[in-house]
């Protein structure tokens, strides 16, 4: 007979906090939000960790190269999407590991023949005064001149005037040799009075532009997460198909960890992938999963994965419960998880960190991850919102939205997620669906804002790292009606329009 197991699916919203005493040491200040992203063994330290516990989902619609620049500096870590070509993937790992605070690639440019009516229409579409005239039009071809804001004026020129007779042109340009240090390409521009300065190679092909800012990079992101070279650490999606060519190109390219993407990871083809990186590349980092039980996570250990990614069907765009009738309630996959991974601690020393993939709906269910013994969390809606992601922006119905689909819709058609080992004819059905999330800015201003709530209820519950929260957290289960004293209640709240 079939194993019925007692316990009912439960999900965060089902769960509270009970707060602990807090006391004069316990303040959002003294909150250290760092954590381990690999498996280490009791007594030493995982030798790769996060500042911020979140990492970005393995989705299209969220992790490309410029999410990870921008999570990666804040604190956290993007798992750029492995549903594109190899060649594609590997080509985002390299723009993040060559980024350099500061140093801006020109992403306006044009070529000597265009005209003024090119400018303006180039300034409208992309926002950006600084234009780099180049050889060929490329924002890496040779340089041959400037345009900013003081080189014309759009009332009065003539629009079909040539770039070439207005442009700053290069003998008149302050330039940086390619590979100087930030404060010294700073250097230049206070002793010259520049606005930007153009960084060249030695062929004089455009290669960065640094602008004109009174600012050390490191204040301005203090949790920046940096290898040994003070590059940024990026994150790579793997597959259980051509992980025998993606692995390498990625490898290669500076990927500092990897993650098997998959719906559901307690599988034989998992242990092979992990089996081939382990063997050929020893010294690689690769988390597998998901699983939502300790049957799956004994597996996944056994197999050798270096962190584990616990959730199956709980994500926001996610029909895989509905479809296929698998998955688990998040706050349930997480605390039979969490117990296993304390088990194999005690009994082997060897600590797995565990990610909380999916379902996370409100900023208060990240904590409630965290006790429940995530030590670390991926969201794919929450960073969907953000300008940093790679989706359209995009007016409905009057308000702004960005765009996010499922790896298992029909538009991102990442069937090697769902791998059953069938042969390769494409999703036979869809388990996610194609939607929009409502626009919500920059990362850094609503991450600034989750964190400080993040801090907070750690506060309240007495701990200032996140190993303190697992250990002592008193988590009390909800009631329906309960969950509605918890909103406003029985008071007409006043319409914010309403002075
Ligand atoms: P959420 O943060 O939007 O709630 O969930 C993101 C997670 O949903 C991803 O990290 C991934 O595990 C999962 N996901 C991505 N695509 C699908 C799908 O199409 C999905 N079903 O479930």
């Amino acid at each position: 007979m079939a194993h019925i197991s007692s316990d009912v699916s439960t999900t965060f919203s089902e769960y509270l906090l009970i707060p602990s005493l807090t006391t004069k040491d316990c303040i959002p200040d003294k909150v250290d939000l760092s954590t381990p992203l690999v498996k280490y063994k009791k007594g030493e330290s995982s030798s790769l960790k996060l500042n911020i516990p979140m990492v970005s989902a393995i989705m299209q619609s969220v992790s490309d190269d410029g999410m990870a620049i921008a999570l990666a500096r804040n604190g956290g870590l993007s798992f750029v999407f492995g549903s594109q070509t190899i060649e594609n993937q590997a080509e985002m790992i390299r723009k993040v590991k060559k980024y350099k605070a500061g140093f801006v690639a020109s992403d306006a440019n044009l070529t000597e023949e265009h005209t003024l009516q090119d400018v303006i229409n180039l300034k409208r579409r992309t926002g950006y005064s600084t234009i780099g005239v180049t050889e060929d039009g490329t924002s890496n071809g040779k340089l041959l001149g400037i345009i900013s804001g003081r080189d014309y004026r759009p009332t009065k020129d003539d629009p079909s005037k040539k770039v070439k007779d207005f442009m700053t042109p290069f003998n008149k340009l302050v330039t940086g040799k390619f590979g100087i240090s930030l404060p010294e390409a700073n250097d230049i521009i206070w002793d010259n009075k520049l606005n930007v300065l153009p960084i060249i190679d030695e062929n004089d092909r455009l290669r960065y532009f640094v602008f004109r800012k009174d600012y050390d990079a490191h204040k301005e992101h203090p949790l920046e997460l940096t290898d040994e070279n003070k590059h940024l650490l990026v994150g790579a999606g793997i597959n259980t198909r051509d992980y025998r060519d993606r692995v390498p190109a990625l490898l290669e390219a500076g990927a500092d960890v990897l993650c098997i993407d998959s719906s559901d990871g307690f599988s034989v083809w998992q242990k092979e992938t992990i089996e081939f990186i382990k063997t050929n590349y020893p010294k690689a980092k690769v988390g597998a999963g998901n699983v939502v039980d300790k049957d799956g996570f004994d597996y996944l250990v056994a197999a050798g994965a270096d962190f584990i990614k616990v959730g199956i069907g709980g994500g926001s765009i996610c029909i895989t419960r509905e479809q296929k009738g698998i998955g688990r309630g998040q706050a349930s996959a997480m605390i039979e998880v969490a117990a296993a991974r304390d088990e194999h601690f005690e009994k082997t020393g060897e600590y797995i960190p565990l990610c909380s993939d999916g379902g996370i709906a409100q900023d208060y269910h990240m904590v409630l991850a965290l006790a429940m013994g995530a030590d670390f969390l991926m969201m794919g809606r929450y960073f969907a919102r953000f300008d940093e992601s790679p989706t359209r922006k995009m007016m409905v119905n009057g308000n702004y939205m960005k765009e996010y689909w499922g790896e298992g819709s029909n538009r991102a058609r990442n069937w090697q997620r769902y791998d059953m080992g069938a042969s390769n004819d494409g999703l036979k059905f869809e388990e996610g669906v194609d939607s929009f999330v409502p626009y919500a800015g920059k990362l850094k201003d609503n991450l600034a804002v989750t964190l400080g709530k993040i801090k907070a209820t750690m506060c309240s519950c007495g701990s200032i790292t996140i190993k303190q929260l697992m250990n002592t957290a008193k988590i009390t289960k909800v009631s329906a009606t309960s969950i509605v004293e918890g909103g406003a209640h029985d008071v007409i709240v006043r319409d914010s329009n309403i002075k």
